[in-house]
């Protein structure tokens, strides 16, 4: 009888200004939706999505902001705890971008020393009518361990490239840390379903 692999639920927080598209950029990932008015006040929001990466069940808990953000109190009790934070900025916007940077720096002295970090530079779909320096964008994130990707919620790319990277990263963090049993089979990466849910239940994949 062969022995279930352990299932490992990832806590992943999203960071960014208001309005550079991190509350998008979930429902787009989890609901696969997308909405020209995205209400500014809605609730913090919690939702999962189940994949399977390399034969290991994961429950990806995304944590989203209710909007503190824009009067700058989100304090560390929102990422103490996180496996991974997706730091999301608007590509048209350099300030959000300044402020992906104050956050790296804030992560750096408060969060676990571990914690996963990929950046997305959203909004991508705006591109034509503004240039872009993406070489300065992929150096920043090289220098902190991130990668960077350019997502846009409104055409649904590159998101599900930035959520698989920052899973699959955070679970070899696990793995190397000892939170998981090492010899897994190595079966690529599934996706399973999607699971919105209304409140935190850290349990896992059962
Ligand atoms: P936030 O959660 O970071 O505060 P939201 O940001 O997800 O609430 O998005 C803020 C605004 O940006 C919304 O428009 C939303 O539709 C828009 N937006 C989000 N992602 C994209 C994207 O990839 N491309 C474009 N063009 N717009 C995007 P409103 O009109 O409500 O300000
Ligand atoms: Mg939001």
């Amino acid at each position: 009888m062969s022995s279930k692999p352990p299932c490992v639920t990832l806590k992943l927080v999203l960071l960014g200004d208001g309005r550079v598209g991190k509350t998008s950029l979930v429902l787009r990932y989890v609901n696969n939706v997308f909405s020209e008015k995205q209400e500014a006040t809605v609730q913090a929001s919690y939702l999962t999505k189940r994949l399977v990466i390399e034969g290991v069940p994961i429950t990806l808990a995304i944590w989203d902001t209710a909007g503190q953000e824009r009067f700058q109190a989100l304090g560390p009790i929102y990422y103490r705890d996180a496996d991974a934070a997706l730091l999301v900025y608007d590509i048209m916007d350099n300030n959000s971008f300044i402020r992906v940077r104050n956050w790296v720096k804030e992560l750096q002295q408060m969060a676990s020393k571990n914690i996963t970090m990929a950046i997305a530079a959203n909004k991508s779909d705006l591109l034509r009518s503004r240039k872009f320096d993406r070489q300065e964008a992929e150096s920043y994130a090289t220098s902190i361990g991130a990668k960077l990707f350019l997502t846009s919620a409104k055409l649904g790319t590159g998101i599900d490239e930035v959520f698989l990277d920052i899973a699959t990263r955070a679970l070899q963090i696990k793995r190397s840390t000892g939170g998981l049993s090492p010899a897994l089979p190595r079966k690529g990466t599934i996706i399973v379903d999607d699971e919105p849910e209304k409140e935190p239940q850290m349990k896992c994949c059962s």
